[in-house]
């Protein structure tokens, strides 16, 4: 299988897990399950549930194993982006090409849906590993670890802080960039190889590999806010600009921006590449990333 029918086939295992897996559209109360589903369901890349199938059979797991951890890394990503959009924060009315949770519902809805989507994550862990506990557990501590106060939040705070400050520094921009983007990444590819038993080493080389390829994420984000439009990105572009945001094009430039990304993508294959078993899909991933327009 080539790369690109190779990441819809995990796509679509996702896919069914995040339909079979959350309580129905008409569990009550409806308007709040149809938010999350909404949110959800709205067809985002899946580049992080899809990490952790892959990471799992890199290490020789079947991904069914991983699924559920894989399907509650999503629901906390998309909990993140609702809350991100909310108008307390970046007030945005596009996501994922369709209208935001809170313009298709209402604010209340949205950040409740978000709330539950982060809650119902933990429930997802807790019911479809208690058979192994030590799984579990450390499952339940990487995932919170990368989701809380530390690191996303912490991220999302440091965000916030610096969009008022015109003197954030290249510092700032690399705590915020390492624990809201690539701290998520990163426990996409540890709950993979936690699936998979990978050994404290391996763990360790998922951990460069997931903090390079975040690096790497959100430079490219970055530029493409500044250079791509609308319609493609499928969220409003030029935002970064127009809020005289600090971001990586800001601080270094276009040109700079681009070779940093490259640098940290090849950093990120280098890691991948110390793995046993077969990393070719993780790294060809990698290398599709550092190409996306969207
Ligand atoms: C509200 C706690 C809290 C956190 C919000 C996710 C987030 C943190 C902010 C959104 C803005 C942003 C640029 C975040 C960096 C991470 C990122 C690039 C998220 C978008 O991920 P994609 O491109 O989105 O994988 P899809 O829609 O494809 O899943």
């Amino acid at each position: 299988m080539d790369f690109a029918a190779q990441f819809e086939d995990y796509r679509q295992r996702v896919e069914r897990g995040l339909n079979e897996l959350l309580p129905a559209a008409h569990t009550r109360p409806t308007r709040l399950h149809e938010a999350m589903r909404y949110s959800l369901q709205a067809g985002g890349k899946r580049l992080r549930p899809v990490l952790t199938l892959a990471t799992a059979e890199a290490f020789g797991a079947a991904p069914e194993i991983a699924l559920p951890a894989a399907v509650a890394i999503e629901c906390i990503h998309t909990y993140s982006l609702i809350h991100d959009d909310l108008p307390c924060m970046d007030n945005d009315d596009l996501r994922r090409g369709r209208p935001t949770a809170h313009r298709q519902f209402d604010e209340a809805t949205a950040l409740l849906a978000g709330d539950a989507l982060l809650t119902y994550a933990f429930q997802l862990i807790g019911g479809h590993y208690a058979g192994n506990a030590k799984l579990c557990a450390t499952l339940t501590r990487e995932i919170a670890d990368a989701a809380g106060s530390e690191k996303l939040i912490g991220g999302q705070m440091e965000d916030l802080l610096a969009e008022k400050n015109a003197s954030a520094t290249a510092d700032d921009l690399e705590f915020i960039h390492l624990n809201k983007t690539a701290a998520m990444l990163t426990v996409s590819l540890i709950a993979g190889g936690l699936c998979g038993n990978a050994n404290p080493t391996q763990l360790a080389a998922l951990r460069s590999a997931g903090r390079q390829l975040g690096l790497a994420f959100q430079i490219i984000d970055d530029i493409l806010d500044a250079t791509a439009d609308t319609v493609t990105l499928g969220k409003t572009a030029g935002k970064d600009a127009r809020a005289d945001k600090t971001t990586y094009v800001k601080l270094h430039g276009l040109e700079n921006s681009r070779r940093f990304a490259s640098e940290q993508s090849a950093a990120a294959i280098a890691s991948l590449r110390t793995l046993p078993g077969n990393p070719s899909f993780l790294i060809a991933l990698v290398e599709d990333m550092a190409r996306r327009t969207h």
